[in-house]
């Protein structure tokens, strides 16, 4: 089934999304995500002028031949823009095998293991009511597990913190990047979050109750010592897990803070290869695999870095937030569904544009998502939607610490 066209399409409604769609000489098409947030038009390029003219004429069924084609023949591999890249093509060759059998995407990938995928929605407030009002919100919609992020005392700007709660609590609740031509300088100070966090989760636990399974994100701003100080701190009220708690490029860290804490540890959104983890997962250094199939090399990659985190009792917890498009949002419950490990998945709702612009067929009920069982991935792209919003300018902000030095944000 030999490939005619690859067309990038750049669009951003609600925020920026590249998304890659591979055409058949029998009219199938396929949908890759490639957003790499405020990268997104350097995964275009590579896809437009280095990529595309590989895939005319390739056969769009051999899907591990074209991974590792694109993986070896670059000569230069790893990064998330090469990795972004590769994860376009690869899900958008999946989605059209599937589609060609006439099945949903998971029963390829071996059919389903469990009923539906525990999905954990963004709580966050400038203050314990708003982040009650904030969780209460989200139990409303549906959400069976929590992700808590708070104000600081003396920060101005804190990631994970809605800038401004919405009418119904939930729906716009935190956007990571900012149309701005530059990206946004934000505050930090970690003594002052050390003091403050393990207050905020005992007095989520006093409301909540001990059975909520509650999630935090460090967001890779501690040492190994801090991490660990705050692991130890956090472990009276039961987190589901503490993620990013350090640098993600020293992989060595999680060692020294493993060795002091069962606070369950997640890392990985910033990973883009299975060589990310070889430590990490050898030495069961950490509890879930953060990575997003769309900046991991796609199905193809991801499928084997959760086998081989299986073999070690880590589960998955696959990345979702809004920069994960409609297309590599399904790509994620198609394999949820499938794997034995699976743990949990991250859903932050998009907006209402990119709905008009994403057909989408999976459901949100009781906690649970599922990818539904249309052929395929189950999202199809309404193009002449998409080219009402070019792209725009956006970038995730910055992190400075009190005395102006550059951090981790
Ligand atoms: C998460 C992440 C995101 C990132 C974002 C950056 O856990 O969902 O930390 O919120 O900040 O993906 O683009
Ligand atoms: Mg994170």
């Amino acid at each position: 089934m030999k490939i005619v066209a690859a067309d990038v399409i750049v669009s951003s409604p609600d925020r920026n999304f590249v998304t890659l769609k591979i055409t058949t000489e029998d009219g199938i098409t396929g949908l890759g995500d490639g957003t790499l947030n405020g990268r997104e038009l350097s995964v275009a390029s590579y896809l437009r002028d280095h990529v595309v003219p590989l895939l005319l004429g390739r056969d769009a069924h051999r899907i591990e031949d074209a991974w590792q084609f694109l993986y070896r023949s670059a000569y230069w591999r790893r990064g998330p823009v090469t990795m972004a890249a590769i994860a376009a093509v690869d899900v958008a060759l999946w989605d059209i095998k599937a589609k060609a059998a006439g099945m949903p995407l998971y029963q390829l990938l071996g059919g389903a293991s469990r009923n539906g995928i525990m999905a954990y929605g963004h709580a966050s407030g400038r203050d314990l009511p708003e982040l009650f009002d904030s969780i209460r919100a989200h139990l409303e919609l549906g959400f069976r597990s929590i992700r808590v992020q708070t104000s600081v005392p003396g920060i101005n700007a804190v990631y994970g913190v809605a800038a401004q709660p919405s009418t119904d609590g939930t729906r716009y609740d935190y956007e990571p990047a900012q149309r701005t031509p530059l990206p946004a300088e934000e505050d930090w100070d970690t003594r002052a979050y050390l003091r403050h966090l393990p207050g905020v989760f005992e007095a989520v636990r006093n409301e909540f109750g001990p059975e909520l399974p509650l999630l935090h994100d460090g967001h890779h701003r501690m040492t190994p010592i801090q991490a660990a100080k705050l692991g130890k701190a956090l472990e009276p009220y039961d987190l589901f897990w503490l993620e990013d708690c350090t640098p993600a490029e020293n992989q060595e860290a999680l060692r020294l803070v493993r060795q002091h804490t069962t606070t369950p540890l997640a890392i990985g959104e910033v990973f883009n290869t299975v060589w990310d983890y070889q430590t990490l997962i050898r030495e069961q250094l950490i509890d879930y695999v953060r990575s997003a199939v769309t900046h991991t090399g796609g199905i193809t990659a991801m499928r084997k870095l959760l086998d081989f985190a299986a073999q070690y009792q880590i589960k998955s917890g696959i990345h979702g937030p809004t920069d994960i498009s409609p297309v590599g949002m399904a790509a994620a419950l198609h394999l949820d569904l499938a794997i034995h490990n699976f743990g949990i998945q991250e859903y932050m709702r998009h907006g209402p544009l990119t709905d008009e612009v994403f057909r989408q067929s999976f459901t949100f009920t009781d906690g649970y998502l599922h990818p539904g069982e249309q052929p395929g991935l189950g999202v199809e792209l309404d193009e002449e939607a998409a080219a009402r919003f070019p792209y725009q300018p956006a970038y995730l902000p910055f992190n400075r610490l009190m005395d102006g030095t550059v951090h981790d944000w």
